[in-house]
């Protein structure tokens, strides 16, 4: 009998041991929201190149809840002459229905159907793709992710056997070159919970087996995001972080314990690279912001859900970094890699970016170092080297390294130092 007293106390002691677990979303103070603005001048002053970054601001901005009519008007402006172009892939036609719907209010339907039935039509288009050649969608995983989750949020067809086929947590196009990408793992599991939420509230019926497919799914992305944190709190790296955070956000019911993840340490280290300039561009800096305020995609339709906004805009310029040593100029070490290795040294001027170096050496060579490139939302994109194009019917692509290992930002924005080996090799991812 002394036992079963005993029990009920051994429990609570047990209990108090376990590590304090992570139930609510951190994100950062009201009183902290200043450390925000660099990315929300970046965001605001931006000129943008594209629909798809002003789909991305937009986003971001309506989901933190800054509605500024005259910005609003200007970059729904710039989605609305990036649809008019049909050209437009499956996951940009996505963002910007993700953009137009975002944060209406509940009695409002949306008011763009017919670009989710062209939607539809372009999901079909990128599984037709991965049918003639070998599983290898249009686009990318990120972007079928994209199509689900505009869907899924906004009421268009697709089938749910489909989605537990493709999703599946082993299929080759959540990794490049054998590396998990956390980027596309994050907004699968954004879009597979928008899936499940929708079954649980039986708006949509499906059959048990599916279900328990569906959450297997996003419980295996899950450890497969949380296995890439790093020391410093980063998921994958920063660029990833914001869709990380928004991924473990949505699917944490279970409830992350302190070991599993510490959301402070990251939230920290992204604050502190804030300071430092590091989301410059627009789109990184549209992608990294709702988390620290503890809003995902999937917060889009439920307007309630939306920010209230409590920040201080200033219309104020970014300051541009000025360099303060009088200008002067470094050397680096420049090949390109295919089966045989075209080297040279290249000298620009310091504080130039991968792009001039690519620049100087075709100058120099124009058969060894010609190259083509293309303007994407997150900067310059290589297309060709010596005229060999990339190509995602093949998984081909030009990689960019720099002493042997793969660079985490574009040409346009990776700032060489001097004495550097670069390097562009044609890889498979
Ligand atoms: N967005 C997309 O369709 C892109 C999806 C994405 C997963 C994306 C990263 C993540 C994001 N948040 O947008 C992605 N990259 C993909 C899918 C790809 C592949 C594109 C081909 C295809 N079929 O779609 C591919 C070829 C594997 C790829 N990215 C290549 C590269 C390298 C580009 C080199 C070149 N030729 O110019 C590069 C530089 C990696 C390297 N070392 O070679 C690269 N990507 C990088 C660094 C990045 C990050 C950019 C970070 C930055 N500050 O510039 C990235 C955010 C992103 C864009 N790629 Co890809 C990933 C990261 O580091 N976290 C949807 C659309 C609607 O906008």
């Amino acid at each position: 009998m002394r036992h079963s007293h005993q029990l009920p106390l051994v429990g609570v002691l047990l209990f108090s041991l376990i590590p304090s677990q992570l139930c609510t979303i951190c994100e950062v103070s009201k009183e902290n929201y200043s450390r925000l603005n660099p990315l929300i001048n970046t965001m605001i002053n931006s000129k943008y190149a594209k629909g798809v970054q002003a789909a991305n601001v937009l986003l971001s901005l309506r989901l933190v809840g800054i509605r500024n009519q005259s910005i609003e008007q200007q970059l729904i402006q710039q989605v609305h002459d990036s649809e008019e172009s049909t050209d437009l892939t499956s996951g940009q036609l996505a963002l910007v229905i993700l953009a137009l719907g975002a944060c209406q209010s509940s009695d409002e339907t949306f008011a763009y159907p017919h670009l989710v039935s062209q939607l539809e039509k372009k999901f079909q288009a990128e599984i037709k793709n991965m049918e003639i050649h070998h599983g290898n969608p249009l686009t990318n995983y990120y972007q079928l992710s994209l199509d689900i989750l505009a869907l899924c949020l906004f009421n268009g067809k697709y089938s749910i056997n489909r989605v537990t086929k493709l999703f599946t947590p082993e299929n080759k196009n959540f990794y490049f070159g054998g590396q998990f990408s956390v980027d596309t793992g994050a907004m699968a599991v954004l879009a597979l919970t928008c899936v499940k939420r929708r079954i649980v509230n039986g708006q949509i019926k499906t059959d048990e087996e599916h279900f328990k497919h569906i959450k297997g799914h996003i419980k295996s992305l899950v450890k497969k995001i949380l296995s890439e944190k790093k020391e410093n709190g980063l998921i994958g790296n920063l660029f990833s972080t914001g869709e990380a955070m928004q991924a473990l956000f949505v699917s944490s019911n279970e409830c992350l314990n302190e070991n599993e993840w510490n959301c402070q340490q990251t939230l920290d280290t992204v604050l502190e690279e804030i300071s430092r300039g590091a989301f410059h561009i627009p789109i990184a800096a549209a992608q990294i912001l709702p988390a620290l305020v503890g809003k995902t995609y999937l917060d889009v339709n439920k307007n309630s859900s939306c920010g209230s906004g409590n920040f201080n805009i200033s219309s104020q310029e970014p300051i541009p970094v000025v360099p303060t040593s009088s200008p002067s100029y470094i050397l680096v070490h420049y090949s390109v890699e295919i089966n045989e290795t075209y080297s040279t040294d290249v000298t620009v001027p310091t504080g130039s970016v991968f792009l001039d170096v690519m620049e100087a050496a075709q100058k120099m060579n124009k058969t060894a170092f010609c190259f083509t490139v293309r303007e994407s939302s997150w900067g310059s994109y290589i297309t060709s080297v010596q005229g060999l194009k990339a190509n995602s019917n093949d998984r081909s692509y030009w990689e960019l390294l720099s002493e042997g290992k793969p660079l985490s930002q574009g040409v346009g924005s990776y700032v060489v130092h001097n004495g550097e080996n670069l390097e562009v090799r044609w890889s498979k991812y």
